[in-house]
């Protein structure tokens, strides 16, 4: 008899690649069998778990979160480690990569020791860290960052927008030069800034305020342009980009027409841009406060638009861009600011625990993505352009044992009542979704099951990554 810790018996499971019925053994936290029967007279565990009508999937990896981020001052962000994680194993994550911000004057070493401090000891799910890049002094490009990459940061994010963190044209050239060399990949937050600044200064002088003017103001062009420069500034430099949170067809045609030119740029999209659009934004009161995020939710074309990418290759990740901030506080949505301008609401919207719900819902339940598509926009594809794979975004022998359940078949409405973030509302209240994750089993322990906490904070671990050049890149 093979002494193993944990059999998964009679699940069906998906990887980005094949479906298939098959039993999974877990030892020491990783995956160690397949097989069709790992039955009882060969095979026995202490924990045998019933998968019998449910999917078995890798463990979510979200790579694009915002948690413990600092922001404007008197600004606070609604989730720390502990419940950003935590609402992380509740929507089928097992992985997420938040962001570490360099503030101006700090080394992206100081940065990433005091993130650091933040995570130790609070995770439910495992963790890595990209690297923020406001400050590209020639220590931070030159020594920090190589020296970084060899320890595991293995990506950066470049804002070409924001006062305090855009950099200019010339900025960026220097830090993706300092990427190529390092092996970092980088992601790209692509809006024209001085568009956006001039609108919203005509948009003020009309006395057009509300939050409803936050997507007239950072309408496609701008995030076009960006899009093309950033893919532009990259091709001078040669290095692969990832262009995140793209919200519509534009740019999704400029990705399209830089991998036409030979140009290796990834693209990643979002559930808001999937289900919400501008017209959230121009509800009743302040409610519209509650869609504000960057770029903004187009219409139900540019939904179409995305649904498009996500099926036919533009778009290599799905994430949820959770960046969330409590509505009923001065220090969240309601700044007091905020209230007098849309310019000064807090960007970002809480999602990390609907997003995979959403896409399983609207992407699989309805037939537009298959299962294996799903896995690869929400695990794999996170895990090779990142450096994680084959440790995690795949079921096989020798993986972590970060493995999802789902039951294909269970309808839930989403209620911020039911989430386990931090914000104090969800912006898909009342979406009905088919298809949810019933258990979280995290290095093959589980988590969370059947909507109950299954584990204590501290579980989730630090992990390091390879370097873009190294990693295996969809
Ligand atoms: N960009 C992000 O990636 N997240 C939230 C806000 C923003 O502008
Ligand atoms: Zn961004
Ligand atoms: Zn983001």
């Amino acid at each position: 008899m093979t002494p193993l810790d944990t059999i998964i018996r009679g699940g069906t499971i998906v990887t980005a690649s094949d479906t298939s019925r098959a039993d999974i053994g877990i030892k020491g936290g990783r995956i160690v069998m397949i097989g069709e029967d790992l039955g009882p007279d060969l095979y026995d565990a202490p924990e045998v778990i019933d998968a019998t009508g449910l999917i078995v999937v890798p463990g979510g990896i979200d790579s694009h979160v915002h948690i413990s981020q600092p922001g404007e001052p008197g600004v606070v962000i609604a989730d720390d480690f502990e419940s950003g994680t935590r609402a992380a194993i509740f929507g089928g994550l097992t992985t997420v990569l938040p962001f570490c911000l360099q503030a101006k004057g700090q080394s992206l070493r100081e940065a990433v020791t005091w993130y650091h401090g933040l995570a130790e000891g609070n995770c439910y799910c495992d963790v890595s860290f990209h690297l923020i890049v406001t400050d590209p002094t020639p220590q931070a490009l030159g020594q920090d960052l190589p020296a970084l990459v060899a320890d595991g940061y293995a990506s950066i994010k470049l804002f070409m927008t924001y006062e305090g963190m855009k950099l200019s044209d010339r900025d960026i050239l220097r830090t993706l030069e300092a990427a190529k060399t390092s092996g970092a990949l980088a992601m790209v937050h692509a809006e024209n800034d001085d568009m956006i600044e001039f609108l919203r200064d005509g948009a003020e002088a009309r006395g057009e305020t509300a939050p409803k003017y936050h997507a007239t103001t950072r309408p496609i062009p701008a995030e076009r342009e960006a899009t093309h420069r950033a893919i532009a500034l990259a091709e001078v430099i040669g290095t692969p980009i990832v262009v995140v949170h793209v919200s519509n067809r534009d740019a999704m045609e400029e990705i399209r027409a830089g991998r036409a030119r030979g140009s290796v740029v990834y693209g990643e999209t979002c559930p808001q841009y999937l289900v919400l659009t501008a017209d959230d934004m121009d509800r009743t009161g302040f409610d519209g406060a509650k869609y504000v995020c960057s770029p903004p939710p187009r219409d139900t074309a540019q939904q179409a638009a995305c649904w498009e990418g996500l099926m036919t290759g533009v778009f290599d990740l799905y994430s949820s861009d959770h960046c969330p901030y409590r509505f009923e506080d001065e220090q969240g949505k309601k700044r007091p600011a905020g209230v007098k301008s849309f310019r000064y609401v807090p960007n970002g919207i809480p999602g990390v625990e609907t997003s995979l719900p959403i896409l399983f819902s609207e992407g699989v339940s309805k037939g537009r993505i298959d299962l294996n598509r799903f896995v690869a926009l929400t695990s794999t594809n996170h895990a090779k352009l990142y450096g994680l794979y084959p440790q995690k975004g795949t079921i096989a022998v020798g993986s972590d044992a970060d493995l999802v359940l789902w039951d294909p078949a269970e309808t839930r409405t989403i209620r911020q009542d039911d989430l386990h973030h931090g914000a104090d509302y969800t912006p898909y209240e009342g979406f009905q979704v088919t298809g949810w994750p019933v258990r979280t089993i995290l290095r093959g322990k589980t988590v969370m099951a059947d909507g109950a906490l299954r584990a204590d904070k501290g579980v989730g671990r630090y992990q390091g990554r390879t370097p873009h050049h190294r990693a295996a890149a969809p």
